[in-house]
Protein backbone atom coordinates (compact mmCIF):
# COMPACT_ATOMS: atom_id res chain seq x y z
CA UNK A 1 0.00 0.00 0.00
CA UNK A 2 2.88 2.14 0.92
CA UNK A 3 4.66 1.52 -2.82
CA UNK A 4 0.73 3.02 -3.83
CA UNK A 5 0.49 5.68 -2.51
CA UNK A 6 3.95 6.87 -2.69
CA UNK A 7 3.24 6.45 -6.57
CA UNK A 8 0.47 8.25 -6.33
CA UNK A 9 2.14 11.52 -4.10
CA UNK A 10 4.99 11.09 -7.19
CA UNK A 11 2.40 11.33 -10.02
CA UNK A 12 0.49 14.49 -8.45
CA UNK A 13 4.18 16.13 -8.20
CA UNK A 14 5.01 15.39 -11.60
CA UNK A 15 1.58 16.53 -12.87
CA UNK A 16 1.98 20.14 -10.47
CA UNK A 17 2.39 22.77 -12.70
CA UNK A 18 3.52 26.18 -10.04
CA UNK A 19 0.23 26.88 -8.18
CA UNK A 20 -2.06 24.10 -9.66
CA UNK A 21 -2.07 20.71 -11.37
CA UNK A 22 -3.25 19.43 -14.75
CA UNK A 23 -5.40 16.25 -14.64
CA UNK A 24 -2.83 14.33 -17.17
CA UNK A 25 -0.23 15.46 -18.59
CA UNK A 26 -0.48 16.01 -22.39
CA UNK A 27 -4.17 14.57 -22.82
CA UNK A 28 -4.76 17.34 -20.42
CA UNK A 29 -2.99 20.25 -20.35
CA UNK A 30 -4.62 23.02 -18.20
CA UNK A 31 -6.94 23.66 -15.10
CA UNK A 32 -10.05 21.59 -14.67
CA UNK A 33 -12.64 22.86 -11.89
CA UNK A 34 -13.91 19.81 -10.77
CA UNK A 35 -10.77 18.03 -10.86
CA UNK A 36 -9.23 20.64 -9.32
CA UNK A 37 -11.53 20.33 -6.13
CA UNK A 38 -10.35 15.85 -6.12
CA UNK A 39 -7.08 17.07 -6.49
CA UNK A 40 -6.61 19.71 -3.69
CA UNK A 41 -7.97 16.41 -0.91
CA UNK A 42 -5.08 14.38 -2.36
CA UNK A 43 -2.42 16.82 -2.21
CA UNK A 44 -3.43 17.98 1.80
CA UNK A 45 -2.94 14.79 2.85
CA UNK A 46 0.86 15.68 1.82
CA UNK A 47 0.74 19.24 1.47
CA UNK A 48 -1.71 21.76 3.07
CA UNK A 49 -0.34 24.29 1.40
CA UNK A 50 -0.21 22.78 -2.35
CA UNK A 51 -3.87 21.83 -1.64
CA UNK A 52 -4.69 25.67 -0.45
CA UNK A 53 -2.79 27.22 -3.72
CA UNK A 54 -4.98 24.34 -6.19
CA UNK A 55 -7.70 26.38 -4.46
CA UNK A 56 -6.87 29.77 -4.41
CA UNK A 57 -5.86 29.61 -8.43
CA UNK A 58 -9.06 28.23 -9.18
CA UNK A 59 -10.81 30.84 -7.37
CA UNK A 60 -8.19 33.20 -8.86
CA UNK A 61 -9.87 32.72 -12.18
CA UNK A 62 -13.37 33.41 -10.61
CA UNK A 63 -15.61 36.02 -12.54
CA UNK A 64 -16.75 39.67 -11.55
CA UNK A 65 -20.47 37.56 -11.55
CA UNK A 66 -19.23 34.38 -9.40
CA UNK A 67 -19.12 31.68 -11.80
CA UNK A 68 -16.38 30.02 -11.90
CA UNK A 69 -14.96 28.10 -15.42
CA UNK A 70 -14.67 24.63 -16.17
CA UNK A 71 -10.97 25.08 -18.07
CA UNK A 72 -8.57 27.69 -16.98
CA UNK A 73 -5.93 27.74 -19.52
CA UNK A 74 -3.22 29.28 -17.29
CA UNK A 75 -0.38 28.51 -20.17
CA UNK A 76 -1.01 28.17 -24.08
CA UNK A 77 -0.78 24.28 -25.57
CA UNK A 78 -1.06 22.22 -28.31
CA UNK A 79 -2.14 19.28 -27.12
CA UNK A 80 -5.44 19.98 -26.25
CA UNK A 81 -8.66 21.32 -28.69
CA UNK A 82 -10.52 23.37 -27.98
CA UNK A 83 -8.08 26.02 -26.42
CA UNK A 84 -9.11 29.47 -25.35
CA UNK A 85 -9.32 30.79 -29.56
CA UNK A 86 -12.81 28.38 -29.98
CA UNK A 87 -14.22 28.79 -26.09
CA UNK A 88 -13.44 33.15 -26.04
CA UNK A 89 -15.22 32.91 -22.93
CA UNK A 90 -13.67 36.86 -23.29
CA UNK A 91 -17.28 37.59 -24.65
CA UNK A 92 -18.71 37.54 -21.76
CA UNK A 93 -18.45 41.32 -20.10
CA UNK A 94 -17.95 39.95 -16.81
CA UNK A 95 -15.48 37.34 -17.35
CA UNK A 96 -11.88 37.32 -15.75
CA UNK A 97 -9.64 39.51 -17.70
CA UNK A 98 -6.80 38.11 -15.90
CA UNK A 99 -7.08 34.21 -16.96
CA UNK A 100 -8.25 32.94 -20.08
CA UNK A 101 -11.03 30.46 -20.10
CA UNK A 102 -14.02 28.76 -21.20
CA UNK A 103 -17.36 30.29 -20.80
CA UNK A 104 -18.85 26.67 -19.41
CA UNK A 105 -18.65 25.52 -16.02
CA UNK A 106 -17.95 21.75 -14.22
CA UNK A 107 -19.92 20.81 -10.87
CA UNK A 108 -19.28 22.19 -7.89
CA UNK A 109 -16.63 20.74 -5.98
CA UNK A 110 -15.28 23.64 -3.81
CA UNK A 111 -17.77 23.69 -0.72
CA UNK A 112 -16.74 19.60 0.18
CA UNK A 113 -13.45 20.25 -1.13
CA UNK A 114 -13.03 22.84 1.46
CA UNK A 115 -14.89 21.33 4.11
CA UNK A 116 -12.73 17.90 3.77
CA UNK A 117 -9.12 19.61 3.32
CA UNK A 118 -10.14 20.96 6.82
CA UNK A 119 -10.69 17.74 8.03
CA UNK A 120 -7.79 16.47 6.88
CA UNK A 121 -5.26 19.38 7.74
CA UNK A 122 -2.31 18.98 10.32
CA UNK A 123 -2.32 22.99 10.79
CA UNK A 124 -5.97 23.44 11.75
CA UNK A 125 -5.31 27.16 12.40
CA UNK A 126 -3.53 27.80 9.21
CA UNK A 127 -6.51 25.73 7.69
CA UNK A 128 -9.05 27.84 9.25
CA UNK A 129 -7.50 31.08 8.27
CA UNK A 130 -7.63 29.62 4.89
CA UNK A 131 -11.35 29.20 4.83
CA UNK A 132 -11.73 32.32 5.94
CA UNK A 133 -10.46 33.76 3.38
CA UNK A 134 -11.66 31.97 1.09
CA UNK A 135 -15.00 30.96 1.63
CA UNK A 136 -17.30 34.11 0.31
CA UNK A 137 -15.88 33.30 -3.21
CA UNK A 138 -17.42 30.01 -2.98
CA UNK A 139 -20.48 31.31 -1.28
CA UNK A 140 -20.54 33.73 -4.44
CA UNK A 141 -20.46 31.07 -6.64
CA UNK A 142 -23.35 28.93 -5.59
CA UNK A 143 -25.49 32.93 -5.82
CA UNK A 144 -24.45 32.60 -9.16
CA UNK A 145 -26.10 29.22 -9.79
CA UNK A 146 -29.18 29.91 -7.91
CA UNK A 147 -29.39 33.26 -9.34
CA UNK A 148 -28.85 32.30 -12.77
CA UNK A 149 -28.90 28.76 -13.46
CA UNK A 150 -32.69 28.67 -12.12
CA UNK A 151 -34.90 29.59 -14.57
CA UNK A 152 -38.23 28.23 -13.33
CA UNK A 153 -36.79 29.03 -9.43
CA UNK A 154 -37.43 25.25 -8.24
CA UNK A 155 -33.72 25.13 -6.48
CA UNK A 156 -32.51 23.36 -9.48
CA UNK A 157 -29.86 24.46 -11.31
CA UNK A 158 -29.28 23.77 -15.32
CA UNK A 159 -26.29 22.73 -17.10
CA UNK A 160 -26.20 23.99 -20.85
CA UNK A 161 -23.88 21.53 -22.12
CA UNK A 162 -22.76 17.94 -21.49
CA UNK A 163 -19.48 19.01 -20.92
CA UNK A 164 -20.54 21.35 -17.81
CA UNK A 165 -21.79 17.49 -16.35
CA UNK A 166 -18.06 16.29 -16.34
CA UNK A 167 -19.52 12.58 -17.67
CA UNK A 168 -18.84 14.22 -21.25
CA UNK A 169 -20.65 11.37 -23.60
CA UNK A 170 -22.62 9.47 -21.55
CA UNK A 171 -25.41 7.37 -23.38
CA UNK A 172 -27.65 9.98 -21.40
CA UNK A 173 -27.23 12.92 -23.98
CA UNK A 174 -27.81 10.58 -27.06
CA UNK A 175 -31.64 11.78 -27.70
CA UNK A 176 -30.56 15.47 -27.10
CA UNK A 177 -27.98 15.40 -29.60
CA UNK A 178 -30.76 14.03 -31.51
CA UNK A 179 -32.52 16.64 -31.57
CA UNK A 180 -29.60 18.95 -32.73
CA UNK A 181 -28.87 20.39 -36.52
CA UNK A 182 -25.18 21.01 -35.79
CA UNK A 183 -22.53 21.07 -38.72
CA UNK A 184 -20.03 18.91 -39.98
CA UNK A 185 -17.04 20.92 -38.01
CA UNK A 186 -13.63 21.46 -39.63
CA UNK A 187 -10.99 20.77 -36.58
CA UNK A 188 -8.35 18.57 -35.70
CA UNK A 189 -8.78 16.33 -32.35
CA UNK A 190 -5.83 16.08 -30.01
CA UNK A 191 -7.23 13.71 -27.87
CA UNK A 192 -7.37 11.24 -29.99
CA UNK A 193 -3.61 10.86 -31.02
CA UNK A 194 -2.63 10.52 -27.61
CA UNK A 195 -5.67 7.57 -26.85
CA UNK A 196 -6.85 5.24 -28.27
CA UNK A 197 -9.88 6.84 -30.58
CA UNK A 198 -12.31 3.60 -29.60
CA UNK A 199 -11.97 5.37 -26.09
CA UNK A 200 -12.85 8.82 -26.62
CA UNK A 201 -16.02 10.18 -28.02
CA UNK A 202 -16.46 10.01 -31.83
CA UNK A 203 -15.73 12.95 -34.23
CA UNK A 204 -19.51 13.25 -34.76
CA UNK A 205 -20.41 13.92 -31.26
CA UNK A 206 -17.50 16.62 -30.99
CA UNK A 207 -19.59 18.26 -33.59
CA UNK A 208 -22.24 18.58 -31.52
CA UNK A 209 -20.26 19.51 -28.78
CA UNK A 210 -18.81 22.40 -30.43
CA UNK A 211 -22.39 23.53 -31.70
CA UNK A 212 -23.93 23.91 -28.54
CA UNK A 213 -20.43 26.46 -27.49
CA UNK A 214 -21.15 27.85 -30.99
CA UNK A 215 -24.46 29.22 -29.96
CA UNK A 216 -23.42 30.26 -26.47
CA UNK A 217 -20.90 32.67 -28.23
CA UNK A 218 -23.44 34.30 -30.22
CA UNK A 219 -24.93 35.38 -27.24
CA UNK A 220 -21.34 36.26 -25.81
CA UNK A 221 -22.04 33.50 -23.13
CA UNK A 222 -25.42 35.42 -21.12
CA UNK A 223 -27.32 33.15 -18.97
CA UNK A 224 -30.58 34.14 -19.97
CA UNK A 225 -29.68 33.81 -23.52
CA UNK A 226 -28.54 30.28 -22.85
CA UNK A 227 -31.46 29.40 -21.38
CA UNK A 228 -33.51 30.79 -24.03
CA UNK A 229 -32.05 29.47 -26.88
CA UNK A 230 -29.44 26.22 -25.71
CA UNK A 231 -30.55 23.55 -27.53
CA UNK A 232 -29.35 21.46 -24.37
CA UNK A 233 -30.32 22.65 -21.41
CA UNK A 234 -30.63 19.75 -18.39
CA UNK A 235 -31.08 19.79 -14.73
CA UNK A 236 -28.47 16.77 -13.51
CA UNK A 237 -28.49 15.02 -10.53
CA UNK A 238 -25.17 14.89 -10.14
CA UNK A 239 -24.53 18.76 -10.37
CA UNK A 240 -27.05 19.23 -8.20
CA UNK A 241 -26.28 16.91 -5.74
CA UNK A 242 -22.93 18.24 -5.63
CA UNK A 243 -23.87 21.72 -5.07
CA UNK A 244 -25.98 20.22 -2.00
CA UNK A 245 -23.42 18.58 -0.71
CA UNK A 246 -21.02 21.68 -1.00
CA UNK A 247 -23.99 23.99 0.64
CA UNK A 248 -24.14 21.58 3.38
CA UNK A 249 -20.34 21.97 3.98
CA UNK A 250 -20.86 26.05 3.41
CA UNK A 251 -23.71 26.02 6.40
CA UNK A 252 -20.73 23.94 8.63
CA UNK A 253 -17.51 25.91 7.71
CA UNK A 254 -19.46 29.71 8.23
CA UNK A 255 -20.91 27.86 11.65
CA UNK A 256 -17.40 26.90 12.53
CA UNK A 257 -15.56 30.54 11.64
CA UNK A 258 -18.34 31.79 13.89
CA UNK A 259 -20.88 35.44 12.31
CA UNK A 260 -22.07 35.31 8.98
CA UNK A 261 -25.98 34.60 9.96
CA UNK A 262 -27.54 35.59 6.79
CA UNK A 263 -25.09 33.57 4.67
CA UNK A 264 -26.37 30.65 6.65
CA UNK A 265 -29.85 31.30 6.50
CA UNK A 266 -29.58 31.93 2.20
CA UNK A 267 -27.82 28.38 2.77
CA UNK A 268 -30.58 26.87 4.57
CA UNK A 269 -33.09 28.02 2.47
CA UNK A 270 -31.59 27.01 -0.77
CA UNK A 271 -31.17 23.60 1.14
CA UNK A 272 -35.01 22.98 1.55
CA UNK A 273 -35.96 24.53 -1.44
CA UNK A 274 -33.50 22.35 -3.74
CA UNK A 275 -34.20 18.75 -2.05
CA UNK A 276 -37.56 19.37 -2.13
CA UNK A 277 -37.75 19.62 -5.65
CA UNK A 278 -35.08 17.31 -6.24
CA UNK A 279 -36.87 14.33 -4.76
CA UNK A 280 -40.18 15.58 -6.29
CA UNK A 281 -38.75 16.35 -10.00
CA UNK A 282 -35.52 13.99 -10.33
CA UNK A 283 -36.47 10.61 -8.39
CA UNK A 284 -37.92 7.72 -10.32
CA UNK A 285 -40.07 5.93 -8.37
CA UNK A 286 -40.41 3.02 -11.12
CA UNK A 287 -36.80 3.09 -12.13
CA UNK A 288 -35.13 2.73 -8.21
CA UNK A 289 -33.19 6.21 -9.09
CA UNK A 290 -32.84 9.21 -9.44
CA UNK A 291 -32.46 10.46 -13.35
CA UNK A 292 -31.91 13.68 -15.72
CA UNK A 293 -34.29 15.87 -16.52
CA UNK A 294 -34.50 17.35 -19.98
CA UNK A 295 -35.14 20.77 -19.71
CA UNK A 296 -35.57 22.06 -23.19
CA UNK A 297 -37.63 19.12 -24.31
CA UNK A 298 -39.33 18.67 -20.96
CA UNK A 299 -39.06 15.30 -19.94
CA UNK A 300 -37.38 13.05 -18.20
CA UNK A 301 -34.06 11.40 -19.25
CA UNK A 302 -35.28 7.55 -17.82
CA UNK A 303 -32.01 6.51 -17.91
CA UNK A 304 -29.81 4.87 -15.10
CA UNK A 305 -26.15 5.91 -14.43
CA UNK A 306 -23.71 6.16 -11.75
CA UNK A 307 -24.97 9.86 -11.65
CA UNK A 308 -28.05 8.37 -10.66
CA UNK A 309 -26.92 7.50 -7.19
CA UNK A 310 -24.89 10.33 -6.22
CA UNK A 311 -27.63 12.01 -3.84
CA UNK A 312 -26.67 9.20 -1.55
CA UNK A 313 -23.51 11.52 -0.88
CA UNK A 314 -25.47 14.55 -0.36
CA UNK A 315 -28.14 13.20 1.54
CA UNK A 316 -31.04 13.72 -0.39
CA UNK A 317 -33.14 10.25 -0.33
CA UNK A 318 -34.94 9.35 2.51
CA UNK A 319 -35.18 5.86 3.93
CA UNK A 320 -36.76 4.08 1.79
CA UNK A 321 -35.68 6.02 -1.41
CA UNK A 322 -31.90 5.10 -0.46
CA UNK A 323 -33.00 1.61 0.01
CA UNK A 324 -34.36 1.51 -3.25
CA UNK A 325 -31.08 3.18 -4.91
CA UNK A 326 -29.09 0.60 -3.28
CA UNK A 327 -31.65 -2.18 -4.72
CA UNK A 328 -31.16 -0.81 -8.34
CA UNK A 329 -27.38 -0.01 -7.51
CA UNK A 330 -26.98 -4.30 -6.84
CA UNK A 331 -29.71 -5.58 -9.34
CA UNK A 332 -27.79 -3.37 -12.47
CA UNK A 333 -24.47 -2.80 -11.67
CA UNK A 334 -23.55 -5.23 -8.90
CA UNK A 335 -23.11 -8.76 -10.50
CA UNK A 336 -20.42 -11.06 -9.57
CA UNK A 337 -18.08 -9.88 -12.43
CA UNK A 338 -18.67 -6.31 -11.77
CA UNK A 339 -16.89 -4.37 -10.52
CA UNK A 340 -18.47 -1.05 -8.97
CA UNK A 341 -19.52 1.48 -10.04
CA UNK A 342 -19.84 1.00 -13.57
CA UNK A 343 -20.24 4.85 -15.19
CA UNK A 344 -23.98 3.69 -17.36
CA UNK A 345 -26.63 0.92 -16.91
CA UNK A 346 -24.94 -2.41 -17.83
CA UNK A 347 -28.29 -4.03 -17.89
CA UNK A 348 -28.84 -2.15 -21.62
CA UNK A 349 -27.52 -1.89 -25.24
CA UNK A 350 -25.94 1.37 -24.52
CA UNK A 351 -23.34 0.00 -22.29
CA UNK A 352 -20.02 0.55 -23.39
CA UNK A 353 -17.49 -0.79 -20.86
CA UNK A 354 -14.36 0.80 -22.51
CA UNK A 355 -16.04 3.79 -23.35
CA UNK A 356 -15.46 6.91 -21.34
CA UNK A 357 -18.46 7.71 -19.63
CA UNK A 358 -20.50 5.39 -21.22
CA UNK A 359 -19.82 2.63 -18.91
CA UNK A 360 -16.41 2.27 -17.38
CA UNK A 361 -15.62 2.85 -13.46
CA UNK A 362 -14.31 6.10 -11.98
CA UNK A 363 -12.47 6.85 -9.17
CA UNK A 364 -14.56 10.15 -8.22
CA UNK A 365 -17.61 8.89 -8.69
CA UNK A 366 -16.60 5.96 -6.61
CA UNK A 367 -15.52 8.22 -4.33
CA UNK A 368 -18.96 10.34 -3.88
CA UNK A 369 -20.28 6.85 -3.50
CA UNK A 370 -18.55 5.44 -1.00
CA UNK A 371 -19.05 8.24 1.38
CA UNK A 372 -22.49 8.39 0.63
CA UNK A 373 -23.45 4.28 1.48
CA UNK A 374 -21.43 5.46 4.63
CA UNK A 375 -23.54 8.04 5.29
CA UNK A 376 -26.53 6.22 5.29
CA UNK A 377 -24.95 3.24 6.86
CA UNK A 378 -25.05 0.76 4.04
CA UNK A 379 -21.35 -0.11 5.32
CA UNK A 380 -20.63 -3.54 3.09
CA UNK A 381 -21.62 -2.36 -0.16
CA UNK A 382 -19.48 1.22 1.13
CA UNK A 383 -16.91 -1.49 1.60
CA UNK A 384 -17.03 -3.10 -0.99
CA UNK A 385 -17.12 0.07 -3.50
CA UNK A 386 -13.80 1.33 -1.55
CA UNK A 387 -11.92 -1.84 -2.13
CA UNK A 388 -13.34 -2.33 -5.28
CA UNK A 389 -11.81 1.13 -6.60
CA UNK A 390 -8.14 0.10 -4.60
CA UNK A 391 -8.56 -3.27 -6.34
CA UNK A 392 -8.61 -2.13 -9.74
CA UNK A 393 -5.96 0.76 -9.07
CA UNK A 394 -3.75 -1.85 -7.89
CA UNK A 395 -3.95 -4.04 -11.31
CA UNK A 396 -3.53 -1.52 -13.61
CA UNK A 397 -2.55 1.62 -11.87
CA UNK A 398 -3.44 5.18 -11.96
CA UNK A 399 -5.43 5.59 -15.19
CA UNK A 400 -8.32 7.69 -16.18
CA UNK A 401 -11.01 4.94 -16.04
CA UNK A 402 -11.53 1.36 -15.98
CA UNK A 403 -13.25 -1.85 -17.51
CA UNK A 404 -16.04 -2.81 -14.71
CA UNK A 405 -16.03 -6.42 -15.99
CA UNK A 406 -13.70 -8.39 -13.41
CA UNK A 407 -13.02 -10.91 -15.96
CA UNK A 408 -10.90 -8.95 -18.48
CA UNK A 409 -8.08 -8.47 -15.49
CA UNK A 410 -5.83 -11.09 -16.15
CA UNK A 411 -2.61 -10.78 -18.31
CA UNK A 412 -1.69 -7.44 -19.75
CA UNK A 413 -4.47 -5.18 -18.86
CA UNK A 414 -4.58 -1.69 -18.52
CA UNK A 415 -7.05 1.16 -17.53
CA UNK A 416 -8.28 3.55 -19.98
CA UNK A 417 -7.86 7.06 -21.47
CA UNK A 418 -4.62 8.80 -19.64
CA UNK A 419 -2.36 7.37 -17.36
CA UNK A 420 -1.08 8.94 -14.32
CA UNK A 421 -4.14 10.67 -14.15
CA UNK A 422 -4.14 13.26 -10.97
CA UNK A 423 -7.77 12.59 -9.48
CA UNK A 424 -7.51 8.81 -9.16
CA UNK A 425 -3.96 9.14 -7.74
CA UNK A 426 -5.40 12.19 -5.11
CA UNK A 427 -8.55 10.15 -4.20
CA UNK A 428 -6.30 7.14 -3.90
CA UNK A 429 -4.42 8.50 -0.98
CA UNK A 430 -7.90 10.03 -0.01
CA UNK A 431 -9.75 6.78 0.22
CA UNK A 432 -6.66 4.32 1.69
CA UNK A 433 -5.39 7.81 4.23
C1 LIG B 1 -12.91 15.08 -19.51
O1 LIG B 1 -13.43 16.19 -20.23
C2 LIG B 1 -12.68 17.06 -21.09
C3 LIG B 1 -13.57 18.25 -21.39
O2 LIG B 1 -13.91 18.89 -20.22
C4 LIG B 1 -12.23 16.43 -22.38
O3 LIG B 1 -12.63 15.31 -22.71
O4 LIG B 1 -11.46 17.08 -23.08
C5 LIG B 1 -14.02 14.66 -18.53
O5 LIG B 1 -13.78 13.38 -17.99
C6 LIG B 1 -14.17 15.69 -17.43
O6 LIG B 1 -15.07 15.25 -16.47
C7 LIG B 1 -12.82 15.99 -16.77
O7 LIG B 1 -12.96 17.05 -15.86
C8 LIG B 1 -11.75 16.36 -17.81
C9 LIG B 1 -10.36 16.50 -17.22
O8 LIG B 1 -10.04 15.36 -16.47
O9 LIG B 1 -11.71 15.37 -18.84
Amino acid sequence: MSKMRNKAIEILKANWRDGYTVPSKNLYPYQWKWDSGFIAIGLAHFDQKMAEREVETLLNAQWINGFIPHIVFHKVSDTYFPGPNFHRADLHPLANKEYPSTGMTQPPVLGFTLERMHEIAKDKKESLQFIKNNIDRVYKNHQYFYNNRDPKDEGLVYIYHNWESGTDNSPLWDPIFETIDAPVYNFERRDTSIIDPSERPTKREYDYYLHIIDIAKEHNYNDAKIAEFSPFLVQDPLFNSMLIKSNSALISLYKMIGGNEDKIEQLEQWQEKSITSFNRKLYDKDLGAYIHYDLRNDKPIRMVSSSSFSPLYAGIPNKDQAEALVRTMMDKFGGEDMYLCASFDPSTDKFNPKKYWRGPVWINLNWMLYHGLLDYGFNDLAQRVKSDSIEILEKVGFYEYFDPRKSIYKGDVKGYGGSDFSWSAALFLDLTE
